[in-house]
């Protein structure tokens, strides 16, 4: 965690399968806005977003990386020092729900000692929009959520819903694990 005056800057990631939603639930959070067509993130894409709570401001930076197979290398470069992962699922492909077993495990290969020694996060089932198309039951997302410690919300970049609880939980618990973690030394 870096302090920069008053403001605490934690740093999200946001990571897995391609094609499943991560830039668009950046981007929704951040701009308010969804666009239908699919642009591939090459390597990585850095946002920052401010959050005012009543005890303080806190910056998130949202490393947003591409999903593809070929950024491998690249991605795992990015996840030393995270504070939050978001491991994204679309909920209409469950090909990419079973692959986050694999994701998690590179995570946790190449992670991060975090500053409170255990991988905060989420499970996100996304593109929850597409009712009729879901092919992975929400108990199930939950349930792995619950294996894996991660919190689980199932969202839609499309209509915002649960958008902005995911980003701003995400700060809320960066802090609550850095500060205990504060507390513990
Ligand atoms: N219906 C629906 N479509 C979505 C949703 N989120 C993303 N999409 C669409 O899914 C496609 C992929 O979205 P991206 O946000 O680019 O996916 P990504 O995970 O960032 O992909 P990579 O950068 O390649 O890893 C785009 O066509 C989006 O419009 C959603 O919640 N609902
Ligand atoms: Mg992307």
């Amino acid at each position: 965690m870096v302090c920069i005056l008053s403001t605490e800057v934690y740093k999200a990631i946001v990571i897995g399968p391609r094609n499943v939603g991560k830039s668009s639930l950046v981007r929704r959070y951040l701009d308010d806005i969804f666009l239908e067509k699919y642009t591939a993130t090459v390597g990585v894409d850095l946002r920052a977003a401010n959050m005012d709570f009543p005890d303080g401001t806190v910056t998130l930076t949202i490393v947003d990386l591409g999903g593809q197979e070929s950024f491998d290398l690249l991605r795992s470069r990015f996840y030393q020092g995270a504070h939050y992962v978001m491991l994204v699922y679309d909920i209409t492909e469950r090909e990419t729900f079973d692959q986050i077993i694999d994701w998690y495990e590179n995570l946790s290969l190449s992670f991060c000692e975090n500053e409170g020694n255990m991988l905060n996060g989420a499970l996100v089932a996304n593109k929850c929009d597409l009712i009729g198309n879901h092919e992975v039951e929400v108990s199930e997302g939950k349930q792995l959520a619950q294996v894996l410690c991660l919190d689980f919300y199932k969202t839609s970049a499309k209509t915002g819903e649960n958008v902005g609880e995911l980003f701003v939980n995400a700060a809320i618990k960066s802090r609550m694990t850095f500060r205990q973690a504060q507390h513990m030394r």
